[in-house]
Formats: C-alpha cells, sequence, structure tokens
C-alpha cells in the first residue's frame, strides 16, 4: 500500500469509548445497587432533560454481543468501557456480586475473541449510593474503599485486560457536585469542592499502587483527564495569569500528580494565601510520588479563553476558582451550532506537545472527542444518519493528532466518543455523539455514515485529504 498523506502507526488504536451508567441499563438487574444518578433522578427527574432517567439507555448489558460485533465490522481495534462499582460491588464496600462478574467477563471475553483490546476506567462520575451518603469523596474512609474495589477488579480481570483507568475526567465531578450545581450532591462550596478533588488524587494513588504491587503482565494504569488548553485573550500579563490560574485549577490539578508525582507550587501557594487548602496526612506526599501513571488518557472536546477579571469579586463572598479570570467569548471563533461548543482542532496538537515537553513525553491517547449534535433525526437520508459534520470533525482533529506524531509526540490512539448514541447525565439524549444510532423505544443500531468512514481510515490507518 503507497504510503497516504496522514499516515499512521500500524499499531494505533482505532476505536471509541463509553461508560457503564450511559450505556448498560438493567439497574435493577443482576443484583446491581443504586449509584447518585438513580438516586438523583428519583427525587428531581425535572433536573434532567426532558426527565429521562438513567434507566433509559442503548440497553449495552443485553445487547454487548451485537455492538461488540458492530464495533468489528465498524473498524475498532480497541474500546473504552467502564465498570459500574455499584454493580461489580453492590453498596460499594463488601460482597463481590457474581452475577456482574460473569457480565463483565462475557464482555471482556468477547471483546478478544473480536480482537478488539479492553480499556476499562474504574469510575465514571458514579458513585455507589451507600458510599455519597457517608460523604462520597469528602470522606477519606472512601479512599479506601476505592482500593480495596480496584483490587478486586484487576484481580478478576487483570489476566485479560491490559490497560485499565482509574478515572475518567475526575475534575467533573468537582465542579458538577461541588461547584456548579450540575451533579448530585449539588454542594457548591469550594472548600469541600478541593477536598473532594485532593481525596479522588489519594484514591487514584492508592489504586495505581495495588495495581503495581499485584505485577500484572504486561498492564498499564492511567488516568483519563479531560484538558482544555487555557488560551489569554491577549499578551497583556493580566490575561495570562488569569489562564495561567484557569490552567492550574482545571487541568493541573489532576495532571501534575498523576503524571509528575506533586502538585504545582503555585496552586498551593494559591489555596493556602486563601484558607482552602485541603487537609492532607502526613504520608500523602509520598503516596503520589510513588504512584505516577504510565499512560494517559486525552479527552479533548474544546478549548478554554481566558481573560483577566473585569470585575473584582467581593473579598467577602464566597471563594470560587473563577475569583481569578473571566471566560472569553472571542469573536470568530468557530462553534459546533449543534452543541454550542468551541470547535478548535489545533487544540488537541497543543495538548500533546505540552505533554512532551514538559510530562516527560508519557505514553496518551485521544480517549474521547466527538461531536455532539441536538435532533440528529434531521439528518437521517433514506435511514441513515448523514454525518459529514461528524466525519470533517474527526478528520480535522487527526490532522492535527498526525503532526504532533510527527514532531515526536507518543499519542498511540483514538478513540471517538461514543460508540452508540447514549445517555449522558442531565443532557441525558439531548446531545447524539455515536457511531451507532439507537431507536430509543426498539433499541435497534444503525451506522451513521461516519461509521463507513472509519471503518476505512482504521483498516488502512489513515487517509489522504
Ligand atoms: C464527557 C463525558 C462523557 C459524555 C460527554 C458528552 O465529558 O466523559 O461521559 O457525557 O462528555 O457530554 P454531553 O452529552 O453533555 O455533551
Amino acid at each position: 500500500m503507497t504510503e497516504q498523506q496522514y499516515q499512521f502507526p500500524k499499531d494505533f488504536w482505532w476505536g471509541s469509548a463509553t461508560s457503564a451508567t450511559q450505556i448498560e441499563g438493567a439497574a435493577d438487574e443482576g443484583g446491581r445497587g443504586k449509584n447518585i444518578w438513580d438516586y438523583w433522578y428519583e427525587i428531581e427527574p425535572e433536573r434532567f432533560y426532558n426527565q429521562v432517567g438513567p434507566e433509559y439507555t442503548s440497553d449495552f448489558y443485553h445487547r454487548y454481543q451485537e455492538d461488540i460485533a458492530l464495533m468489528k465490522e465498524y473498524g475498532h481495534n480497541s474500546f473504552r468501557l467502564s465498570i459500574s462499582w455499584s454493580r461489580l460491588i453492590p453498596g460499594g464496600t463488601g460482597e463481590v456480586n457474581q452475577e456482574a462478574v460473569s457480565f463483565y467477563n462475557h464482555v471482556i471475553d468477547e471483546l478478544i475473541k473480536q480482537e478488539i483490546e479492553p480499556f476499562v476506567n474504574l469510575f465514571h462520575f458514579d458513585m455507589p449510593l451507600e458510599l455519597q451518603e457517608i460523604g462520597g469523596w469528602e470522606n477519606r474512609d472512601v479512599t479506601d474503599m476505592y482500593q480495596q474495589y480496584a483490587k478486586t477488579a484487576f484481580e478478576l480481570f487483570g489476566d485479560r485486560v491490559k490497560k485499565w483507568f482509574t478515572f475518567n475526567e475526575p475534575i467533573v465531578p468537582v465542579e458538577g457536585g461541588y461547584l456548579y450545581n450540575f451533579h448530585y450532591p449539588n454542594i457548591v462550596d469550594a472548600k469541600r469542592a478541593f477536598q473532594v478533588a485532593y481525596h479522588t488524587i489519594i484514591a487514584h494513588a492508592k489504586a495505581v499502587k495495588v495495581f503495581k504491587k499485584l505485577g500484572i503482565k504486561d498492564g498499564k494504569i492511567g488516568i483519563i483527564l479531560n484538558l482544555t488548553p487555557s488560551y489569554p485573550r491577549s499578551e497583556n500579563p493580566a490575561d495570562k495569569r488569569a489562564a495561567h490560574i484557569a490552567d492550574l485549577f482545571f487541568n493541573r490539578s489532576f495532571l501534575d500528580p498523576a503524571v509528575l508525582g506533586y502538585y504545582p507550587q503555585d496552586l498551593l501557594d494559591l489555596l493556602a494565601e486563601y484558607g482552602h487548602l485541603p487537609e492532607i496526612e502526613g504520608d500523602d506526599a509520598a503516596l503520589i510520588r510513588e504512584n505516577t501513571i504510565d499512560l494517559l488518557g486525552v479527552n479533548y472536546y474544546q478549548p478554554r479563553r481566558v481573560k483577566a477579571k473585569e470585575h473584582l469579586p467581593n473579598p467577602h463572598g464566597p471563594f470560587m476558582p473563577d475569583w481569578f479570570f473571566d471566560n472569553y467569548e472571542m469573536p470568530g471563533r468557530r462553534m459546533n451550532e449543534y452543541r454550542g461548543w468551541e470547535i478548535y482542532e489545533k487544540g488537541i496538537y497543543d495538548i500533546m506537545i505540552n505533554l512532551r515537553d514538559n510530562y516527560h513525553n508519557i505514553d496518551s491517547f485521544i480517549s474521547e472527542n466527538g461531536m455532539g449534535v441536538q435532533n440528529e433525526e434531521r439528518f437521517i437520508v433514506d435511514g441513515q444518519v448523514q454525518d459529514d459534520y461528524r466525519i470533517t470533525f474527526i478528520r480535522d482533529h487527526l490532522k492535527w493528532l498526525h503532526q504532533a506524531i510527527e514532531e515526536g509526540c507518543h499519542a498511540k490512539g483514538y478513540h471517538l466518543w461514543t460508540t452508540m448514541d447514549n445517555w449522558s447525565w442531565a443532557n441525558a439524549y439531548k446531545n447524539r455523539y455515536g457511531f451507532f444510532s439507537v431507536n430509543l423505544e426498539t433499541k435497534e443500531r444503525t451506522p451513521k455514515k461516519s461509521a463507513y468512514w472509519f471503518k476505512r481510515i482504521s483498516e488502512r490507518h489513515g487517509f489522504d485529504d
């Protein structure tokens, strides 16, 4: 085969990503316990788009064979799923649920049979309800329960699963649950938010520690972070400082401890200055330092554009990260008109160059990137979603990823968010992202045009312009 203009390595990971609560369904089946999403929907259904709750999903629990066959047919050599903590260990601690073990064994075996490598994530926003009731990540004991859960999963599935992730986007439950009121428990309190963020890193490091101790053959352990490059409005020092602080809060608060093994000193100084340092225990620094990751998943959707604060906050009001910056609506920025997020493909390259230069060029991959579209039915022609906009979106991001690889970045793969259209937290079915559309009544799957395109590029490991 002749070399193509955008040629990726032969062992590049092509695939897509999902999470348990968003695809499994069967919340009352197979002995699963409740998580915070089941509960929040019970008490406040009006907080969910069209009042649709998590039980209304694409039903992967019963249709995983069909879904895995589709992945195979449409060019996947890898696939990310998450384990539901409350399915594997109902209540979060104690007995392992054998029906869950059997379900995940079947899924993993089926993937391997189809030569699709399973990438398994342990926590995707889905705290078991019982553990939230004792404080969730605010309660340090929960980090030990999480370590035990992680150990259980490694022991059960580590003979076949070689790529593990401790958390997906750990900043999101902090922002949603403790700062901006879009996830349960809907608390708005920065001090508690920083404690939650800090305990998440402690839980992460404890899981990495137990993973390394178990010595899983050929196993890699990582974390998945939603990195939002933070671009200042101008070169003006006040704008640059605002962008730097946003970067500290939203990217580096997880990236630095997970990859480098320590927190940015600027962040610690800032929190100390405002009396918001979390409670830290004596051996924590060593725990974090000694348990850095092997592999980083990068979720990239859009950048963050930042300007200096125009009006200084009331120093007696509640402390918030956005005391230090304002979001900046840059004139002329291109938007995904179907979702309202900016499209800036070069961000993917800037992230990779940053990892190469400042994070010892750690092995990484794009673990989520994708284009959400409202009312995607309007693009159906002859029964198929004609998602040319998604093909363009993926292709333009891949071009910049290719450029990063050419410049020596260790980018190993690309996973689209998501495999089949799925339920997405408070947004429920508002935005569709999948390669496969799902008829929510019959659960029938139909490949979109992008699935055919992706099959071709993954088979040829690249494309021409
Ligand atoms: C990511 C999450 C996914 C998914 C996606 C789309 O941040 O990891 O779980 O929800 O965002 O989100 P939305 O449906 O709100 O556009």
